[in-house]
């Protein structure tokens, strides 16, 4: 079982992430990326499928066209963990190639 982050490893953490907010109502962070198009957006979003298998640690999201919406939180703790910002960090590497 993984822990929620503490307030202040959950600021640090943020603090190394760029783009990534605090979700209005939840405990979770998101972020929205646009692509040239949807063959860009979905070729995307197989590379964080396998990543969140492989950690998982899976997103919740939203595709229309060439735009992904991404919002991150453990369920299984209610809230943000570590695993959250591991994801984070893989899911930026991918959208910039
Ligand atoms: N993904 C996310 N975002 N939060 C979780 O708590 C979570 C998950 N838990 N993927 C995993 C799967 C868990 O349900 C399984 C049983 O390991």
């Amino acid at each position: 079982m993984v822990d929620k982050l503490s307030a202040e490893a959950r600021r640090d953490a943020l603090a190394g992430l760029s783009g990534w907010g605090q979700a209005e109502d939840r405990d979770a962070i998101e972020k929205s990326f646009e692509f040239k198009s949807f063959s860009e957006a979905w070729g995307f979003m197989n590379r964080v499928a396998l990543a969140a298998e492989k950690l998982n640690h899976h997103p919740e999201w939203f595709n229309v066209y060439n735009r992904v919406d991404i919002l991150l939180s453990t369920h299984d703790c209610g809230g943000l963990s570590e695993l959250d910002i591991k994801l984070a960090k893989r899911i930026d590497a991918y959208a910039a190639g």
